[in-house]
C-alpha cells in the first residue's frame, strides 16, 4: 500500500483489470493508454488512488512525460507493467503490409523499451523497482499469420532479460509474464480473422483478465522475484490452480 504502480494499456483487458486489483491493494495506480475517455472513466470509478495519463506508447516523449507526472503525483514509482500491446494487423507474411508490420514492433517491442528507458533512472535513483512485461507464448514460438506479434513478442521478452541484467545492481528486478489465451477485445481480433488454429479457440479455454491481474500483483510482492525464472506462464496448470 502506498506503491505507485504505472501500468500501460490500462483502458481495458488485463491493463484494466491490473488496475482495479493493485488499487483494491492500497497502491496508487497510473493508468495509460491512448483512449482519453477510457482512462479517465476508470480513474474516476478508482477514486484518488488513480491517475489517467493518455499517451502512445510508441512515443517516446510521452512515455518519459507518463513516468515524470506518476513521480510529480505519487511521490515514486514502484512498479512499470509494460502491458500495451497490439496484434493487428493479422496477415500471412507473404502478403503482409510492409508499411503496417512494425507496427506491433513500435508497440509491443519499442513502447515496453520506452517504459524501462524513462523508469529506470527513477528507479535507480530510488533504491530499486519491479518491470513486468507482458509476454506471451508467440514469444517462444512461432503462429502462422502472426509474424509480427511473434517477432515483438521475442524481441520484448529478451529486452526484458537485458532490462533484468542491467538492473539487479540497482535493485532492479525484470521479469515477463506470459498470461496464456485471456477473454479480452485482443482475443476478439484474433477470432475474427480466422486464419490460424489459435482463432479456432473456444472462449471457455480462456482466462479472465482477473486471474493475470492475481499473478501481477503477486510478481510484484517479494515471493515474485524468488520463485521465478525468466517468465511465469499461466499455461502452467499449476498456476491455474492457484488463481
Ligand atoms: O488486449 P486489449 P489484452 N499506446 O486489446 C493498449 C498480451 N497478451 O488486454 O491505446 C498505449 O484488450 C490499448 O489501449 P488504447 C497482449 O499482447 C494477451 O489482451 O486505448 N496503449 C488497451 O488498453 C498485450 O501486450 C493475450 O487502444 C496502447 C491495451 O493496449 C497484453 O496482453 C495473450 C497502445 C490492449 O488491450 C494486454 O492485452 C498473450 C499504444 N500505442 C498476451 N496500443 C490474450 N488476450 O489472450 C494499444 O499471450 N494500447
Amino acid at each position: 500500500s502506498g506503491k505507485c504502480v504505472m501500468i500501460t494499456g490500462a483502458s481495458r483487458g488485463i491493463g484494466a483489470a491490473a488496475a482495479r486489483e493493485f488499487a483494491k491493494a492500497g497502491a496508487n495506480v497510473v493508468l495509460v493508454a491512448r483512449s482519453e475517455e477510457s482512462v479517465a472513466d476508470l480513474a474516476g470509478e478508482i477514486g484518488a488512488q488513480a491517475l489517467a495519463v493518455p499517451c502512445d506508447v510508441s512515443r517516446y516523449w510521452e512515455v518519459e512525460a507518463a513516468v515524470r507526472v506518476s513521480v510529480e503525483t505519487f511521490g515514486r514509482l514502484d512498479a512499470v507493467i509494460g502491458n500495451a500491446g497490439v496484434i493487428e494487423p493479422i496477415s500471412l507474411l507473404a502478403g503482409s503490409d510492409p508499411e503496417g508490420w512494425g507496427h506491433a514492433i513500435d508497440i509491443n517491442l519499442k513502447g515496453v523499451y520506452h517504459g524501462m528507458r524513462a523508469a529506470m533512472p527513477v528507479m535507480t535513483g530510488q533504491g530499486g523497482g519491479t518491470i513486468i512485461t507482458i509476454s506471451s507464448g508467440a514469444a517462444h514460438g512461432p503462429v502462422e499469420a502472426w509474424s509480427h506479434y511473434c517477432a515483438s513478442k521475442a524481441g520484448a521478452a529478451m529486452l526484458t532479460r537485458c532490462a533484468d541484467k542491467e538492473g539487479r545492481d540497482h535493485g532492479i528486478r525484470a521479469m515477463g509474464l506470459s498470461p496464456g489465451t485471456v477473454a479480452t477485445q485482443m482475443q476478439r481480433e484474433i477470432k475474427s480473422s480466422g486464419i490460424n488454429p489459435v482463432s479456432r479457440l473456444d472462449w471457455s479455454d480462456h482466462i479472465p483478465p482477473e486471474w493475470v491481474a492475481t499473478a501481477l500483483m503477486w510478481m510484484c510482492g517479494p515471493a515474485g522475484d524468488a520463485h521465478l525464472g525468466e517468465e511465469l506462464s499461466l499455461r502452467d496448470e499449476d498456476w491455474r490452480r492457484q488463481l
